[in-house]
């Protein structure tokens, strides 16, 4: 098996709980400011969030309501209205420090840091989110930190579509068995998986019951015991990211 050479992180919901603290939160915020009575609950926005992307999301809960302008180029004109507001109520709330790094986040980005495993982002959040959240995590050098990053404007086809992996992976200038992403969700772990990836999975809030076919590993949090055959490891540390890749990527789904 080749050397694990970067590791691809997914943004929402892998490094930080922004879906639950972030998103959301923003969304109930647009509502607000464009004087809407609407506010997604926290089990709406799960379902909802089984479609990647927050413009899209908005246009399949305005398709379904009966109170959304029934002219569809209204509707969509309230729909990136929304999207772009908010965008500002996250980056407003970002930047108030108000979203902090999953556990084992930091000490897993410091450990490939130390031991030159390249790391990069493939998100489907826009690139300014991105800039927002992560000067607070991994400090000032975060840019020199994760040089590769795919955002929604470098890949337009949302996850389960596997661009952002695959344009990650030609960024990095390393092939899929070189890799391994970090993923939250049943769209991002087959978008993955699609590039040819092995994936590990951290559960995040609003992907607890989801099934996760195909993933390495699945775990609470990187800092919860992995199994890896027949040895556990105490957290997802390099070395157990490395015994995982060496079992080799699972067969990538049809
Ligand atoms: C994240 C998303 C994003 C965010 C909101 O999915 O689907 O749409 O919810 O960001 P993943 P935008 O973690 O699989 O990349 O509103 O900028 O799309
Ligand atoms: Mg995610």
């Amino acid at each position: 098996m080749p050397e694990l050479k970067a590791l691809i992180w997914d943004v929402d919901g892998t490094i930080a709980e922004t879906e639950r603290d972030g998103h959301r939160v923003a969304f109930n915020a647009a509502f607000k400011a464009l004087g809407l009575p609407w506010h997604w609950d926290d089990a709406h926005y799960g379902v909802l969030l089984h479609v990647a992307g927050g413009l899209e999301r908005l246009r399949a809960d305005l398709a379904q309501r009966s109170d959304a302008p029934a002219d569809p180029a209204e509707r969509e004109r309230l729909a990136r209205a929304l999207h772009s507001e908010k965008n500002a109520a996250y980056t407003a709330l970002v930047h108030r420090g108000g979203i902090a790094a999953r556990p084992g986040v930091q000490r897993l980005v410091a450990e490939c840091q130390a031991a030159g495993v390249a790391l990069a982002v493939a998100t489907t959040t826009g690139a300014a989110n991105v800039e927002a959240l992560f000067p607070g995590l991994f400090g000032a050098g975060w840019a020199q930190l994760f040089r590769v990053r795919v955002c929604a404007e470098d890949a337009p086809a949302k996850k389960p579509d596997p661009l952002a992996y695959t344009l990650a992976l030609q960024r990095l200038g390393v092939r899929a068995d070189e890799a391994l992403a970090l993923e939250d969700s049943p769209n991002g772990l087959l978008a993955a998986r699609s590039a040819g990836l092995g994936v590990v999975v951290t559960r995040s809030a609003h992907f607890q019951p989801d099934p996760m076919p195909g993933a390495l590993a699945v775990v609470a949090d990187l800092d919860a015991p992995v199994r890896v055959a027949d040895q556990v490891h105490g957290q997802v540390s390099l070395a157990a990211l490395r015994d995982l890749h060496s079992m080799g990527a699972p067969t990538a789904p049809s």
